[in-house]
């Protein structure tokens, strides 16, 4: 069998892509939205146990803002208009939107 140095072997034969900019899904606070409500909101739109919602609502209530989660351009939109909207379906004042994360 032909021997060749490993180290050169694995060596890609193309440069890697540069990763994508990612964006953090913010959680806005307000005072009338209920706790309840949030808290279902990030576990059914990002996916969060009971334990890790009730948190970050608890992040969004105590600081005014916290990120639920941080995704490509496409996804973070997509997220944030979701829950705008069905915030807005329940007729709760809650607002999401998107930070470019650093
Ligand atoms: N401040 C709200 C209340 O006291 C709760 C709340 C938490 C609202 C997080 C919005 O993103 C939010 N009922």
């Amino acid at each position: 069998a032909p021997e060749y140095d490993d180290d050169l072997a694995v060596q890609p034969a193309e440069p890697e892509l540069a990763r994508p900019p990612l964006y953090k899904v913010v959680l806005h606070n307000d005072d009338y939205t209920p706790m309840e409500f949030v808290v279902e909101v990030l576990q059914g739109f990002f996916n969060m146990d009971s334990e890790q919602a009730v948190q970050v609502m608890l992040a969004v209530h105590t600081q005014g803002k916290a990120t639920c989660g941080i995704f490509t351009r496409d996804i973070a939109e997509t997220k944030s208009y979701q829950v705008n909207e069905y915030a807005r379906e329940c007729e709760h004042p809650l607002m999401c939107d998107i930070e470019a994360a650093d």
